[in-house]
């Protein structure tokens, strides 16, 4: 594979409605897309990061720095036989996961396309429907969260997950309980909690939680294992694995028993597909998190939750519950046997439309491979 060209694009899209969790609230999400042409086949990449760094220390802002001044000329210095290779390649930029796995998205897409298959079936994904669930964040009252739920079980939603933050918790968990007994649903407390709230997560013990997904601090593996020892509910990793390392020292610690995947919080596909080997090895079953990304980001995502040890529903809900339009077309649409489709087309296999992505672009940044021509393009609002 020989890059030949990167564009990319900083974006300011508007969500359908705001999205608040325990570190804020987002009603535009920003983002960059990565547009690759190697070998004269065109990928496309998304980057998960905010625009700030609440969720973790990465943003959009460190993300251009880190793809433009040091990972791009990583990419144009040499050939690479397989996107494969893209960790080892980008191993002397120390983390930066999700600047990283913007580009290596952008080479699988490529690669598959180059193989005639689409991404699925080039990494050796199980299924044609992958089983979704929805993320809904803290919304204005109690009454409206259960009303809004309500909602996505109507769609047919099959599992629910809340976000909660100190003050929002157990009286929102237990008032939706309360209104869908038997559906699974789970809590997502995104690092907001201490060891000394190990009683409040007690009390939920009688909600049948299927997950408390990230309790305790989004850099701590040593806490957790000591709050899930205090625990029936299991606890699910996501801020705190960035590898598999990671989750091999999760595991052995006893610090979780599901483990959410993203692939742009682990740097990429191929640290993803070795997240998900190393909890099969386990018995550690995972699930794909999401980070509200556009259509694009979501391909990618999806074929990914085709792999085996995804034994749960995904944060993958349809392009409508995020932004109209997306920034594909056709949009991921729900199924109502609660499933998003695999594209079969060759790589991603959806479809860019330009005129929207140039619409919502704050930022622009061309590099080639032969002039290392870089024009930049600034466009305010
Ligand atoms: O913690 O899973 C999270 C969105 C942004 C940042 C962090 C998280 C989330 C979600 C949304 O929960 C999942 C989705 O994309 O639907
Ligand atoms: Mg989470």
């Amino acid at each position: 594979m020989n890059v030949e060209q990167v564009d990319l694009y900083h974006i300011r899209i508007p969500l359908v409605a705001p999205f608040e969790t325990s570190f804020g609230v987002t009603t535009e999400r920003e983002s960059i897309i990565a547009r690759i042409i190697a070998d004269g086949v065109v990928g496309w990449g998304e980057c998960v990061a905010d625009q700030d760094p609440g969720y973790c220390y990465e943003t959009v802002g460190t993300a251009w720095h880190i793809i433009t001044d040091f990972l791009i000329p990583r990419l144009f210095s040499a050939p690479l036989d397989t996107p494969r290779h893209v960790p080892e390649r980008f191993r002397w930029v120390r983390g930066h996961q999700m600047a990283k796995a913007t580009l290596e998205s952008a080479l699988w897409d490529i690669a598959a396309q180059q193989a005639g298959v689409s991404l699925r079936e080039y990494i050796g994904g199980v299924r044609d429907r992958v089983v979704v669930g929805v993320s809904i964040g803290i919304q204005p009252s109690t009454e409206q969260l259960v009303e809004r739920v309500l909602g996505f079980r109507e769609i047919g939603y099959g599992r629910i997950k809340i976000k909660i933050k100190p003050g929002r918790d157990l009286a929102d968990a237990r008032a939706v309980r309360a209104a869908i007994p038997g559906v699974p649903l789970m809590v997502d407390a995104n690092s907001a909690y201490t060891l000394n709230d190990a009683g409040l997560f007690k009390q939920m013990e009688d909600l049948d939680l299927l997950m408390i997904e990230q309790p305790l601090s989004n850099d701590d593996i040593y806490e957790h294992s000591k709050l899930q020892k205090q625990l029936t509910t299991p606890i699910c990793l996501d801020e705190s694995i960035h590898s598999a390392a990671d989750a091999r020292f999760a595991i052995e610690l006893g610090s979780c028993r599901i483990i959410n995947i993203k692939q742009g919080r682990v740097g990429g596909l191929t640290n993803a597909i070795a997240v998900h080997d190393a909890c099969a090895e386990h018995s550690i079953p995972v699930w794909c998190g999401g980070m509200l990304e556009t259509g694009i980001g979501r391909a990618l995502n999806v074929a990914l939750a085709t792999l085996p040890n995804f034994k749960l529903p995904g944060d993958l809900s349809a392009s409508n519950r995020y932004y109209n339009p997306d920034l594909i077309d056709p949009a991921f649409e729900f199924n109502s046997d609660g499933t998003l489709s695999v594209p079969t087309a060759p790589g991603l296999g959806v479809n860019v439309v330009l005129e929207r992505l140039e619409k919502v672009t704050l930022r622009k940044a061309l590099l080639s491979a032969k002039s290392r021509l870089h024009l930049l393009a600034n466009r305010s609002g």
